[in-house]
């Protein structure tokens, strides 16, 4: 049987960002030096194959800090916690490490500026992903206003409208989030924060990268997990970008082939945390049933790397 012609759009930037990378590595290196079982509090990044992958090594993850023994190393997660949390492993004398990304540990820092100088903070970010509850629980409760949406801002009670800065999730829109900073800057105008931003280099590249294969395409595939916010955002990047069909897939199985029926030009891109093998995975799915002619469409290129910390690099 004669496969259709397909051209199948692989964006460039996609997949690991060089924080991923850096908590994996320390999950594996810490599995090394101390054997297993290590404790993951939290998904190190959101993504069932590299959990299933880590835990098939020894790595045992749990949410919270009380259900691991004090006598095995614990390691946060790159989405980065409350203060509170390495506070209580000090506490219980736990070996930790923190796997938290440096950009997340970079608006932590941030905040903790801003609260010195008797600033009260706005954080752009979704209520109950665990970077928000991480960056929020930097400052005492009530320092920090949380907002998702434009219509969010209208109903925030600041303490001193003209004492305000503002932080957010590393993995937003940068469309969406210019929206609610410009909201933001109209209601207080003497609102203080970054420059644009604290949205990562790797998000915008994705969400780039999305924009740029978008108009070629009739359909979009992410490679990513449901909890996965940045890989979210890609999808809705794309459709956004005028892409009608936009599907998060954790993997090759997840493909909806009927959905696809009829197209001729397929993008694929894969969120912060999805590794690279999935993406082959879905190209060779595609392969199956289609005659493919794979372009790459870069819209930017990276080389940032970030050292895993001091303790996993001495000899045990
Ligand atoms: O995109 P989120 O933050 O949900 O996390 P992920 O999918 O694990 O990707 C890595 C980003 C970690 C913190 O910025
Ligand atoms: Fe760090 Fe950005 Fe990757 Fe998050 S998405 S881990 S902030 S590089």
């Amino acid at each position: 049987m004669d496969r259709p012609d397909l051209t199948l759009y692989l964006a460039a930037p996609r997949g690991f960002c060089a924080g991923v990378d850096r908590a994996i590595k320390i999950v594996e290196m810490a599995l090394e030096k101390w054997g297993a079982p290590v404790f993951v509090r939290h998904e190190i990044v959101h993504n069932k194959f590299v959990v299933d992958g880590l835990r098939a090594k020894g790595a045992v993850f749990v949410e919270e800090l009380d259900e691991c023994p004090g006598d095995r190393p614990v390691i946060f997660s790159a989405h980065g916690v409350p203060k509170a949390v390495p506070a209580e492993a000090e506490r219980r004398a736990m070996t930790f490490v923190d796997a938290t990304c440096p950009l997340v540990s970079k608006v932590h820092i941030e905040a903790e500026r801003h609260h010195q100088n008797g600033l009260q903070m706005v954080m752009i970010g979704h209520a109950g992903h665990p970077e928000t509850l991480g960056t929020m629980g930097q400052l005492p409760e009530g320092e920090v206003l949380l907002v998702e949406t434009v219509a969010d801002v209208a109903t925030i009670a600041p303490r001193n409208p003209a004492k305000l800065a503002f932080i957010t999730q590393t993995t937003l829109s940068v469309d969406d989030t210019a929206d609610i900073v410009a909201a933001l800057k109209t209601r207080f105008p003497s609102i203080v924060g970054p420059h644009k931003e604290d949205i990562c280099y790797a998000t915008t590249n994705r969400q780039e990268a999305v924009k740029a294969v978008a108009p070629k395409i009739d359909a979009l595939l992410v490679i990513g997990a449901p909890n996965s916010s940045n890989s979210k955002r890609l999808v809705e990047v794309g459709r956004a970008a005028g892409c009608a069909y936009a599907q998060l897939v954790q993997r090759a199985t997840d493909i909806d082939w009927r959905a696809l029926e009829g197209i001729r030009a397929v993008g694929v891109t894969a969120g912060a945390s999805a590794p690279e093998v999935l993406v082959n995975e879905v190209i060779d799915a595609f392969r199956a049933r289609f005659d493919v002619t794979v372009e790459l469409v870069e819209t930017a290129q990276e080389n940032i790397e970030f050292k895993v910390p001091r303790v996993l690099r001495e000899p045990a």
